[in-house]
């Protein structure tokens, strides 16, 4: 059940951007020594966003996107805009692919969205042949960016001072990537862990779901001991260990049942408290739930959603939450809901955002969201967080963790 390769998620998110028939998806090809994107001579061949997973040593586990072309003609502005925006918000490294008959001016609106966006980037000047002769040492900054002392030439058709540009990459340690550990930097070897994992006709066939697979991970590298069992089951787990655990970890679900089985000492909390931690947005998590109290009837809710599961008959997001809202403030707000890449550009007209634990979303883009949110004054919170404050367990559940 554990993972094959490493979620995307975790992985530093580089995106490759420039105009069009720059050389970006031979670059991409080219970096990853595959044939991942379409290629052509003809300009906007990408129109969707290619991510490709590969280990860059010893930068590690990263996963590379190509962008559609960021011309001044073709695509409607805005919505090119918004794409473009829409793949910068999850981008931790930027490689700006300029075509060498073309400029670095010509690429002053997308420079500009690197900088709004707060993106470091590094320049490829693509198709000069030939390649001229240039220096590759690379050397580190202070601000963790390393760096050429020459604008760096390659051939992204033929391959061409690619591993110059492997090296640069490689060399790179940005601010927002890794994230804080999910469970084990509070484990110590030997520490037992309950982890509840209802297998209801909401979890997938087969398989555990990647939160829990990666908790699961966490804690066998803290060499700590993970029991999984069912709610059902949860007695009688308790009552085969001859020490209590070191905590329990449930599906946010079934907080309620779990919370109620427990002796109140044992240390408690869930799935998705566990990745507002990991992602860094816990505190803002546990402060937003405040407003849930003060909900009235036509407020407007956002509840958003890093994956695009099928929705179940009692999903989380779009049933589960809500109905707890209902019952704790009898008030009937208004939910929007999202899912996967968008968010909404537009926030003000919320009184509350309640987010997934993001398990596939990587920090950069859960920091943009949390980001915009503060900015916007929207309070967010996490579902976990949400439901524990619903249950007047919330204290309980971070009191280990934060
Ligand atoms: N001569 C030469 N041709 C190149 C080089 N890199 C790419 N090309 C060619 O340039 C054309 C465009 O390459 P693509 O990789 O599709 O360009 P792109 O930036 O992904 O283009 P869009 O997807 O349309 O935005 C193709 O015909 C490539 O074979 C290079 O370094 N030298
Ligand atoms: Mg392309």
């Amino acid at each position: 059940m554990i993972p094959q390769t490493t979620p995307r998620s975790e992985r530093l998110h580089i995106g490759i951007f420039g105009k069009r028939n720059a050389g970006k998806s031979s670059l991409l090809n080219a970096i990853t020594g595959q044939n991942v994107a379409v290629i052509s001579p003809v300009k906007g061949t990408t129109t969707d966003p290619v991510f490709k997973t590969m280990e860059l040593l010893p930068l590690g586990p990263v996963v590379f996107i190509d962008t559609p072309g960021f011309d001044d003609e073709g695509e409607l502005g805005e919505l090119r805009v918004e794409k473009t925006r829409n793949i910068l918000r999850k981008t931790d490294i930027a490689i700006l692919v300029v075509d060498d008959a073309s400029s670095l001016e010509a690429n002053c609106e997308l420079i500009a969205m690197f900088d709004i966006a707060d993106v470091k980037y590094i320049t490829v000047y693509n198709k000069r042949e030939p390649i001229p002769p240039v220096d590759t040492a690379v050397s580190a900054e202070d601000n963790g960016y390393a760096r050429l002392s020459h604008p760096l030439y390659v051939n992204a058709a033929t391959g061409e001072n690619i591993d110059a540009l492997k090296n640069l990459l490689a060399q790179i340690k940005p601010a927002t990537h890794p994230s804080h550990p999910l469970v084990a930097d509070i484990l110590c070897p030997n520490d037992t862990v309950i982890l509840v994992t209802p297998i209801d006709e909401s979890a997938p066939k087969g398989r555990l779901i990647l939160p829990q697979q990666q908790v699961i991970r966490d804690i066998l590298a803290a060499r700590a001991i993970p029991i999984l069992t069912q709610t059902e089951e949860l007695s009688a787990a308790l009552a085969s260990l001859r020490h209590p655990p070191k905590l329990v970890i449930t599906d946010s679900q079934a907080f309620k049942q779990v919370a109620a089985i427990l002796p109140p000492d044992t240390p408690l909390t869930s799935f998705s408290i566990l990745f507002a931690r990991h992602k860094g947005v816990l505190h803002q998590a546990v402060q937003g739930a405040r407003t849930i109290d003060n909900i009235r009837t036509d407020d407007n809710i956002l509840i958003s959603e890093g994956c695009t599961h099928h929705r179940q008959c009692d999903d989380i997001g779009t049933v589960k939450i809500p109905r707890g809202i209902e019952a704790h403030t009898g008030a009937k707000p208004i939910y929007t809901f999202s899912s996967g890449g968008e968010f909404p550009q537009e926030l003000s007209r919320f009184k509350l955002i309640i987010h997934c634990g993001g398990c596939m979303l990587n920090n950069r883009e859960m920091l943009y969201r949390q980001n915009a949110a503060q900015a916007a004054g929207i309070p967010i919170t996490n579902f976990g967080v949400a439901l524990s404050h619903m249950q007047g367990i919330l204290r309980r559940c971070v009191a280990g963790i934060m």
